[in-house]
Protein backbone atom coordinates (compact mmCIF):
# COMPACT_ATOMS: atom_id res chain seq x y z
CA UNK A 1 0.00 0.00 0.00
CA UNK A 2 1.06 3.20 -0.78
CA UNK A 3 1.29 6.05 2.06
CA UNK A 4 -0.75 9.41 0.90
CA UNK A 5 1.06 12.18 2.19
CA UNK A 6 -2.39 14.11 3.37
CA UNK A 7 -3.62 10.78 5.13
CA UNK A 8 -5.49 11.10 7.30
CA UNK A 9 -3.53 9.59 10.66
CA UNK A 10 -5.10 7.44 13.65
CA UNK A 11 -5.24 7.92 17.71
CA UNK A 12 -3.87 4.54 18.30
CA UNK A 13 -4.77 4.76 21.83
CA UNK A 14 -7.72 6.47 21.53
CA UNK A 15 -9.12 3.82 18.39
CA UNK A 16 -7.17 0.40 21.26
CA UNK A 17 -9.27 1.45 23.71
CA UNK A 18 -12.45 0.68 21.46
CA UNK A 19 -11.09 -3.43 21.77
CA UNK A 20 -11.69 -4.52 25.47
CA UNK A 21 -10.04 -7.62 24.10
CA UNK A 22 -6.54 -5.91 23.70
CA UNK A 23 -6.39 -4.81 27.47
CA UNK A 24 -5.82 -8.45 28.38
CA UNK A 25 -2.55 -10.14 29.65
CA UNK A 26 -1.79 -13.40 28.20
CA UNK A 27 0.69 -15.27 30.47
CA UNK A 28 1.47 -12.32 32.47
CA UNK A 29 2.00 -9.93 29.63
CA UNK A 30 0.19 -7.74 27.70
CA UNK A 31 -1.55 -9.19 24.77
CA UNK A 32 0.17 -8.20 21.53
CA UNK A 33 -2.58 -9.71 18.93
CA UNK A 34 -0.72 -10.40 15.17
CA UNK A 35 -3.23 -12.67 13.87
CA UNK A 36 -5.64 -10.72 12.76
CA UNK A 37 -5.69 -12.25 9.14
CA UNK A 38 -7.13 -15.23 10.51
CA UNK A 39 -9.55 -13.48 12.72
CA UNK A 40 -9.71 -9.75 14.09
CA UNK A 41 -10.90 -8.14 17.14
CA UNK A 42 -13.67 -6.72 17.74
CA UNK A 43 -14.80 -2.95 19.10
CA UNK A 44 -17.41 -2.32 22.25
CA UNK A 45 -19.79 -0.88 19.53
CA UNK A 46 -20.09 -4.19 17.31
CA UNK A 47 -20.66 -5.89 20.78
CA UNK A 48 -22.80 -3.68 22.24
CA UNK A 49 -25.10 -3.44 18.79
CA UNK A 50 -25.15 -7.61 19.03
CA UNK A 51 -25.91 -7.20 22.34
CA UNK A 52 -28.86 -5.03 21.95
CA UNK A 53 -30.56 -7.01 19.07
CA UNK A 54 -30.59 -9.75 21.26
CA UNK A 55 -31.93 -7.56 24.42
CA UNK A 56 -34.10 -5.47 22.52
CA UNK A 57 -35.07 -6.38 18.74
CA UNK A 58 -35.00 -10.29 18.41
CA UNK A 59 -37.57 -12.26 16.39
CA UNK A 60 -37.27 -14.08 12.78
CA UNK A 61 -37.01 -11.86 9.89
CA UNK A 62 -39.30 -11.69 7.01
CA UNK A 63 -41.93 -13.33 8.78
CA UNK A 64 -43.83 -11.87 11.64
CA UNK A 65 -46.17 -8.27 10.87
CA UNK A 66 -45.62 -7.78 14.87
CA UNK A 67 -43.21 -4.97 15.86
CA UNK A 68 -40.34 -6.93 17.13
CA UNK A 69 -40.31 -8.78 13.72
CA UNK A 70 -40.44 -4.98 11.90
CA UNK A 71 -37.30 -4.19 13.82
CA UNK A 72 -35.46 -6.96 13.35
CA UNK A 73 -36.09 -7.27 9.52
CA UNK A 74 -35.17 -3.68 9.40
CA UNK A 75 -31.92 -3.95 11.40
CA UNK A 76 -31.06 -7.30 9.17
CA UNK A 77 -32.12 -5.59 6.06
CA UNK A 78 -30.12 -2.30 7.13
CA UNK A 79 -27.36 -4.07 7.44
CA UNK A 80 -27.56 -5.21 3.45
CA UNK A 81 -27.86 -1.46 2.97
CA UNK A 82 -24.18 -0.86 4.59
CA UNK A 83 -22.13 -3.98 3.16
CA UNK A 84 -24.14 -3.27 -0.49
CA UNK A 85 -22.58 0.72 -0.12
CA UNK A 86 -19.48 -0.47 1.44
CA UNK A 87 -18.66 -3.24 -1.76
CA UNK A 88 -20.20 -0.21 -4.29
CA UNK A 89 -23.03 -2.75 -5.13
CA UNK A 90 -25.80 -1.13 -7.57
CA UNK A 91 -28.54 -2.00 -5.15
CA UNK A 92 -28.57 -4.23 -1.68
CA UNK A 93 -30.26 -6.90 -3.64
CA UNK A 94 -27.07 -7.90 -5.07
CA UNK A 95 -25.53 -8.66 -1.63
CA UNK A 96 -26.16 -12.56 -0.22
CA UNK A 97 -25.71 -13.31 3.05
CA UNK A 98 -23.62 -16.33 4.07
CA UNK A 99 -21.46 -17.67 6.96
CA UNK A 100 -18.12 -16.02 5.09
CA UNK A 101 -15.81 -16.30 2.31
CA UNK A 102 -16.08 -20.38 2.30
CA UNK A 103 -19.66 -20.46 2.10
CA UNK A 104 -19.98 -17.49 -0.44
CA UNK A 105 -17.58 -19.74 -3.00
CA UNK A 106 -18.91 -22.78 -2.09
CA UNK A 107 -22.34 -21.25 -3.36
CA UNK A 108 -20.89 -19.94 -6.36
CA UNK A 109 -19.28 -23.20 -7.56
CA UNK A 110 -22.39 -25.26 -6.58
CA UNK A 111 -25.35 -23.22 -7.83
CA UNK A 112 -23.63 -20.86 -10.63
CA UNK A 113 -21.16 -24.37 -11.67
CA UNK A 114 -24.42 -26.60 -11.83
CA UNK A 115 -25.90 -24.73 -14.31
CA UNK A 116 -22.98 -22.84 -16.56
CA UNK A 117 -19.81 -25.81 -16.00
CA UNK A 118 -19.76 -29.07 -17.61
CA UNK A 119 -17.97 -32.22 -18.66
CA UNK A 120 -14.82 -30.52 -20.59
CA UNK A 121 -14.74 -26.88 -19.33
CA UNK A 122 -11.92 -25.66 -17.78
CA UNK A 123 -11.82 -23.55 -14.86
CA UNK A 124 -8.75 -21.41 -13.84
CA UNK A 125 -7.42 -20.61 -10.20
CA UNK A 126 -3.98 -19.78 -8.88
CA UNK A 127 -1.69 -21.86 -6.68
CA UNK A 128 -1.90 -19.00 -4.36
CA UNK A 129 -5.58 -19.44 -3.06
CA UNK A 130 -6.50 -20.24 0.02
CA UNK A 131 -8.28 -23.80 0.23
CA UNK A 132 -11.50 -22.03 0.11
CA UNK A 133 -11.16 -21.13 -3.50
CA UNK A 134 -9.61 -24.87 -4.03
CA UNK A 135 -11.90 -27.24 -2.59
CA UNK A 136 -14.98 -26.17 -3.90
CA UNK A 137 -13.69 -26.05 -7.47
CA UNK A 138 -12.04 -29.27 -7.09
CA UNK A 139 -15.69 -30.78 -5.76
CA UNK A 140 -17.37 -29.23 -8.96
CA UNK A 141 -14.88 -30.27 -11.45
CA UNK A 142 -15.68 -34.04 -9.50
CA UNK A 143 -19.51 -33.71 -10.11
CA UNK A 144 -19.11 -32.12 -13.72
CA UNK A 145 -15.83 -33.77 -15.54
CA UNK A 146 -14.53 -30.01 -15.54
CA UNK A 147 -10.57 -29.86 -15.32
CA UNK A 148 -9.07 -26.83 -13.18
CA UNK A 149 -6.03 -25.11 -14.46
CA UNK A 150 -3.56 -23.13 -11.64
CA UNK A 151 -1.76 -19.61 -12.45
CA UNK A 152 1.63 -19.76 -11.30
CA UNK A 153 3.35 -17.59 -8.60
CA UNK A 154 6.46 -16.09 -9.17
CA UNK A 155 9.44 -16.51 -6.59
CA UNK A 156 8.68 -13.15 -5.04
CA UNK A 157 4.70 -14.50 -4.52
CA UNK A 158 3.00 -12.19 -7.09
CA UNK A 159 0.66 -14.11 -9.63
CA UNK A 160 2.16 -14.69 -12.89
CA UNK A 161 -0.21 -13.02 -15.59
CA UNK A 162 1.51 -14.39 -18.64
CA UNK A 163 0.82 -17.82 -17.26
CA UNK A 164 -2.30 -16.65 -16.86
CA UNK A 165 -2.54 -15.65 -20.64
CA UNK A 166 -1.59 -19.03 -21.54
CA UNK A 167 -4.07 -20.77 -19.83
CA UNK A 168 -6.90 -18.31 -20.72
CA UNK A 169 -5.90 -19.55 -24.05
CA UNK A 170 -8.24 -22.63 -22.79
CA UNK A 171 -11.43 -20.15 -23.02
CA UNK A 172 -12.04 -21.06 -18.93
CA UNK A 173 -15.87 -20.27 -17.64
CA UNK A 174 -14.61 -18.83 -15.16
CA UNK A 175 -11.46 -17.61 -13.18
CA UNK A 176 -11.26 -17.44 -9.60
CA UNK A 177 -8.37 -15.85 -7.54
CA UNK A 178 -7.96 -13.86 -4.36
CA UNK A 179 -7.46 -10.05 -3.87
CA UNK A 180 -4.92 -10.64 -1.20
CA UNK A 181 -2.86 -13.35 -0.40
CA UNK A 182 -3.49 -14.36 3.42
CA UNK A 183 0.17 -15.82 3.62
CA UNK A 184 2.26 -13.65 1.58
CA UNK A 185 0.23 -10.03 1.56
CA UNK A 186 0.50 -9.80 -2.24
CA UNK A 187 -2.23 -7.43 -3.70
CA UNK A 188 -3.20 -9.08 -6.69
CA UNK A 189 -3.98 -6.46 -9.46
CA UNK A 190 -7.15 -7.14 -9.82
CA UNK A 191 -8.83 -5.14 -12.92
CA UNK A 192 -6.51 -6.33 -15.34
CA UNK A 193 -6.99 -9.81 -14.72
CA UNK A 194 -10.70 -9.20 -14.64
CA UNK A 195 -9.88 -7.22 -18.13
CA UNK A 196 -7.83 -10.25 -19.24
CA UNK A 197 -9.96 -13.26 -18.20
CA UNK A 198 -13.71 -11.47 -19.33
CA UNK A 199 -11.31 -10.60 -23.07
CA UNK A 200 -11.61 -14.78 -23.10
CA UNK A 201 -15.26 -14.71 -22.16
CA UNK A 202 -14.56 -15.76 -18.68
CA UNK A 203 -16.27 -15.21 -15.47
CA UNK A 204 -14.90 -13.92 -12.34
CA UNK A 205 -14.95 -14.31 -8.96
CA UNK A 206 -12.66 -12.28 -6.16
CA UNK A 207 -12.37 -13.79 -3.06
CA UNK A 208 -11.78 -10.81 -0.86
CA UNK A 209 -11.50 -12.39 2.68
CA UNK A 210 -8.12 -10.64 3.13
CA UNK A 211 -9.20 -7.51 0.90
CA UNK A 212 -12.13 -6.06 2.60
CA UNK A 213 -10.34 -5.37 6.07
CA UNK A 214 -7.83 -3.17 5.24
CA UNK A 215 -9.09 -1.87 1.49
CA UNK A 216 -12.49 0.05 0.47
CA UNK A 217 -13.52 -1.99 -2.03
CA UNK A 218 -15.31 -0.76 -5.52
CA UNK A 219 -17.05 -3.82 -7.29
CA UNK A 220 -17.82 -1.55 -10.24
CA UNK A 221 -14.39 -0.37 -10.55
CA UNK A 222 -12.79 -3.77 -10.35
CA UNK A 223 -15.20 -4.91 -12.90
CA UNK A 224 -15.13 -8.79 -11.48
CA UNK A 225 -18.68 -11.11 -11.56
CA UNK A 226 -18.41 -12.13 -7.63
CA UNK A 227 -17.10 -10.83 -4.34
CA UNK A 228 -16.48 -12.67 -1.17
CA UNK A 229 -16.34 -11.64 2.25
CA UNK A 230 -15.81 -12.76 5.92
CA UNK A 231 -17.45 -10.24 8.88
CA UNK A 232 -15.25 -11.92 11.27
CA UNK A 233 -11.73 -10.52 9.62
CA UNK A 234 -13.14 -7.35 9.77
CA UNK A 235 -13.66 -6.34 13.48
CA UNK A 236 -17.30 -8.44 12.93
CA UNK A 237 -18.76 -11.43 14.32
CA UNK A 238 -18.00 -14.82 13.06
CA UNK A 239 -20.33 -16.85 10.89
CA UNK A 240 -21.76 -13.85 9.25
CA UNK A 241 -20.20 -13.03 5.81
CA UNK A 242 -21.62 -12.10 1.94
CA UNK A 243 -21.39 -12.76 -1.46
CA UNK A 244 -21.88 -9.96 -4.26
CA UNK A 245 -22.73 -10.07 -7.65
CA UNK A 246 -24.89 -8.91 -10.29
CA UNK A 247 -28.64 -9.06 -10.17
CA UNK A 248 -28.64 -10.41 -13.39
CA UNK A 249 -26.17 -13.35 -12.85
CA UNK A 250 -28.13 -13.69 -9.47
CA UNK A 251 -31.10 -14.08 -10.99
CA UNK A 252 -30.15 -16.79 -13.82
CA UNK A 253 -28.08 -18.89 -10.73
CA UNK A 254 -30.33 -21.81 -9.19
CA UNK A 255 -31.08 -21.95 -5.59
CA UNK A 256 -28.08 -23.01 -3.47
CA UNK A 257 -30.00 -24.23 -0.48
CA UNK A 258 -33.73 -25.02 -0.22
CA UNK A 259 -36.46 -24.47 2.60
CA UNK A 260 -38.09 -21.62 4.70
CA UNK A 261 -37.24 -17.94 3.46
CA UNK A 262 -36.26 -18.87 0.03
CA UNK A 263 -39.43 -19.76 -1.78
CA UNK A 264 -42.17 -17.94 -3.32
CA UNK A 265 -44.50 -20.79 -3.63
CA UNK A 266 -44.76 -24.62 -2.45
CA UNK A 267 -47.32 -27.30 -3.91
CA UNK A 268 -46.83 -30.66 -3.87
CA UNK A 269 -46.26 -30.16 -7.55
CA UNK A 270 -43.08 -28.49 -6.95
CA UNK A 271 -41.79 -24.83 -5.93
CA UNK A 272 -41.01 -21.12 -7.18
CA UNK A 273 -38.41 -19.40 -5.72
CA UNK A 274 -38.37 -16.20 -3.98
CA UNK A 275 -36.53 -12.88 -5.19
CA UNK A 276 -33.19 -12.50 -5.04
CA UNK A 277 -31.23 -12.47 -2.75
CA UNK A 278 -33.60 -14.31 -0.31
CA UNK A 279 -33.01 -17.18 -2.93
CA UNK A 280 -30.06 -18.03 -1.87
CA UNK A 281 -31.03 -17.60 2.32
CA UNK A 282 -32.76 -20.41 2.96
CA UNK A 283 -33.49 -21.11 7.00
CA UNK A 284 -33.12 -18.79 9.70
CA UNK A 285 -30.05 -16.56 9.08
CA UNK A 286 -27.49 -15.45 11.40
CA UNK A 287 -29.65 -12.34 12.02
CA UNK A 288 -27.19 -11.33 15.05
CA UNK A 289 -24.07 -12.00 13.00
CA UNK A 290 -25.41 -9.92 10.10
CA UNK A 291 -26.63 -6.47 12.25
CA UNK A 292 -22.85 -6.84 13.89
CA UNK A 293 -21.46 -7.24 10.77
CA UNK A 294 -22.81 -4.04 9.56
CA UNK A 295 -21.99 -2.13 12.52
CA UNK A 296 -18.60 -3.36 12.24
CA UNK A 297 -18.68 -2.11 8.54
CA UNK A 298 -20.00 1.40 9.81
CA UNK A 299 -17.04 1.27 12.64
CA UNK A 300 -14.47 1.05 9.85
CA UNK A 301 -15.94 3.27 7.68
CA UNK A 302 -16.10 5.66 10.66
CA UNK A 303 -12.48 5.19 11.37
CA UNK A 304 -11.71 5.81 7.34
CA UNK A 305 -10.38 3.26 5.46
CA UNK A 306 -7.66 5.89 3.95
CA UNK A 307 -6.47 6.67 7.71
CA UNK A 308 -6.59 2.51 7.95
CA UNK A 309 -4.19 2.08 4.86
CA UNK A 310 -1.86 4.72 5.78
CA UNK A 311 -1.86 3.45 9.16
CA UNK A 312 -0.72 -0.07 7.93
CA UNK A 313 1.66 1.56 5.51
CA UNK A 314 3.66 2.87 8.26
CA UNK A 315 3.28 -0.46 10.16
CA UNK A 316 4.20 -2.34 7.07
CA UNK A 317 7.31 -0.34 6.36
CA UNK A 318 8.46 -0.30 9.78
CA UNK A 319 7.78 -4.25 10.46
CA UNK A 320 9.54 -4.61 6.65
CA UNK A 321 12.18 -2.71 7.63
CA UNK A 322 12.83 -4.40 11.39
CA UNK A 323 12.31 -8.25 10.10
CA UNK A 324 14.61 -7.98 7.04
CA UNK A 325 17.62 -7.13 9.07
CA UNK A 326 16.85 -10.24 11.44
CA UNK A 327 19.75 -12.64 11.16
CA UNK A 328 17.93 -15.83 10.12
CA UNK A 329 15.05 -14.55 9.23
CA UNK A 330 13.09 -15.83 5.88
CA UNK A 331 10.64 -14.13 4.50
CA UNK A 332 8.02 -14.94 1.68
CA UNK A 333 6.43 -12.87 -0.55
CA UNK A 334 6.91 -9.05 -1.78
CA UNK A 335 8.25 -6.51 -0.42
CA UNK A 336 5.78 -3.50 -2.37
CA UNK A 337 2.52 -3.68 -2.79
CA UNK A 338 1.37 -5.59 0.02
CA UNK A 339 -0.76 -5.41 2.94
CA UNK A 340 0.25 -6.03 6.85
CA UNK A 341 0.64 -9.56 7.01
CA UNK A 342 4.40 -11.63 7.04
CA UNK A 343 4.81 -15.38 6.55
CA UNK A 344 8.77 -16.44 7.62
CA UNK A 345 10.88 -18.91 8.61
CA UNK A 346 13.30 -18.58 11.38
CA UNK A 347 16.62 -19.99 11.77
CA UNK A 348 15.72 -24.01 12.25
CA UNK A 349 12.86 -23.32 14.58
CA UNK A 350 9.44 -24.99 13.66
CA UNK A 351 7.03 -22.35 13.24
CA UNK A 352 5.24 -24.07 15.83
CA UNK A 353 7.61 -23.98 18.49
CA UNK A 354 8.31 -20.28 17.49
CA UNK A 355 4.28 -19.30 18.37
CA UNK A 356 4.50 -21.67 21.44
CA UNK A 357 7.57 -19.36 23.02
CA UNK A 358 5.97 -15.96 21.67
CA UNK A 359 2.92 -16.77 23.10
CA UNK A 360 4.56 -17.39 26.77
CA UNK A 361 5.41 -13.62 26.30
CA UNK A 362 1.86 -12.28 25.54
CA UNK A 363 2.65 -12.52 21.20
CA UNK A 364 -0.07 -14.41 19.59
CA UNK A 365 0.98 -15.06 15.54
CA UNK A 366 0.08 -18.01 13.42
CA UNK A 367 1.67 -21.29 13.09
CA UNK A 368 1.09 -23.62 9.86
CA UNK A 369 0.51 -24.00 6.22
CA UNK A 370 -2.58 -21.05 6.73
CA UNK A 371 -5.09 -22.86 4.13
CA UNK A 372 -2.08 -22.91 1.97
CA UNK A 373 -1.36 -26.02 1.07
CA UNK A 374 -0.28 -25.72 -2.66
CA UNK A 375 1.27 -22.38 -1.82
CA UNK A 376 3.89 -23.83 0.93
CA UNK A 377 4.57 -27.00 -1.56
CA UNK A 378 5.34 -23.99 -4.18
CA UNK A 379 7.87 -22.73 -2.25
CA UNK A 380 8.90 -25.84 -0.76
CA UNK A 381 8.39 -25.46 2.91
CA UNK A 382 5.61 -27.24 5.28
CA UNK A 383 4.40 -24.26 7.29
CA UNK A 384 5.69 -20.70 8.18
CA UNK A 385 5.20 -18.49 10.99
CA UNK A 386 2.92 -15.64 10.05
CA UNK A 387 2.39 -12.23 11.68
CA UNK A 388 -0.54 -9.88 10.82
CA UNK A 389 -1.13 -6.42 11.74
CA UNK A 390 -4.35 -4.42 11.57
CA UNK A 391 -5.32 -0.99 12.48
CA UNK A 392 -5.02 -1.38 15.97
CA UNK A 393 -1.65 -2.37 16.02
CA UNK A 394 1.36 -0.43 17.07
CA UNK A 395 5.08 -0.03 16.19
CA UNK A 396 6.17 -1.34 19.56
CA UNK A 397 4.73 -4.11 18.93
CA UNK A 398 6.53 -4.86 15.86
CA UNK A 399 9.40 -4.34 18.19
CA UNK A 400 8.05 -6.70 20.62
CA UNK A 401 7.89 -9.52 17.81
CA UNK A 402 11.02 -8.84 16.83
CA UNK A 403 12.68 -8.87 20.78
CA UNK A 404 11.13 -12.49 20.68
CA UNK A 405 12.42 -14.01 18.27
CA UNK A 406 16.03 -13.13 19.78
CA UNK A 407 14.83 -14.53 22.80
CA UNK A 408 12.99 -17.55 20.83
CA UNK A 409 16.81 -17.83 18.95
CA UNK A 410 18.21 -18.10 22.76
CA UNK A 411 16.22 -20.98 23.97
CA UNK A 412 16.04 -22.94 20.79
CA UNK A 413 19.55 -22.36 19.09
CA UNK A 414 21.64 -21.20 22.40
CA UNK A 415 22.26 -17.82 20.27
CA UNK A 416 22.84 -15.02 22.23
N1 LIG B 1 -8.08 -17.36 6.26
C1 LIG B 1 -6.18 -17.35 7.75
O1 LIG B 1 -5.66 -17.50 8.85
P1 LIG B 1 -13.76 -17.96 6.22
O2 LIG B 1 -13.18 -19.03 7.09
O3 LIG B 1 -14.82 -18.47 5.32
O4 LIG B 1 -14.15 -16.74 6.97
O5 LIG B 1 -12.55 -17.43 5.29
C2 LIG B 1 -11.84 -18.33 4.50
C3 LIG B 1 -10.76 -17.62 3.77
C4 LIG B 1 -10.89 -17.45 2.41
N2 LIG B 1 -9.99 -16.79 1.70
C5 LIG B 1 -8.91 -16.25 2.27
C6 LIG B 1 -7.95 -15.47 1.44
C7 LIG B 1 -8.70 -16.40 3.64
O6 LIG B 1 -7.62 -15.86 4.20
C8 LIG B 1 -9.64 -17.12 4.41
C9 LIG B 1 -9.41 -17.36 5.87
C10 LIG B 1 -7.68 -17.49 7.64
O7 LIG B 1 -5.53 -17.06 6.76
C11 LIG B 1 -8.17 -18.72 8.30
S1 LIG B 1 -7.59 -20.19 7.53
Amino acid sequence: MTTDMLAPSLDLTALRAQFPILSREINGHPLVFLDSAASSQRPLRVLDRMDRYYREQHANVHRGAHQLSVEATEAFEGARRIIASHLGANEPAEIVFTRGTTEAINLVASSWGSKFVGAGDEIVITKMEHHSNFVPWQLLAERTGATIRFVDVTPDGLLDLDDLDRLLLGRPKIVAFMHVSNSLGTINPVAEIVRRAQAAGALTLVDGAQAAPHLKIDVAELGCDFYAISGHKMCGPTGAGALWARRELLEQMPPYQGGGEMISEVTMAGSTWAAVPHKFEAGTPNIAGVVGFGEAVRFLTDVGFDAIAAHEAEITAYALERLTNVDGLTLYGPRENKTSVFSFSYLDIHPHDLSTILDQRGIAIRAGNHCNQPLMDHFGINATARASFYLYNSREEVDMLVDGLAMAAKVFCHIS
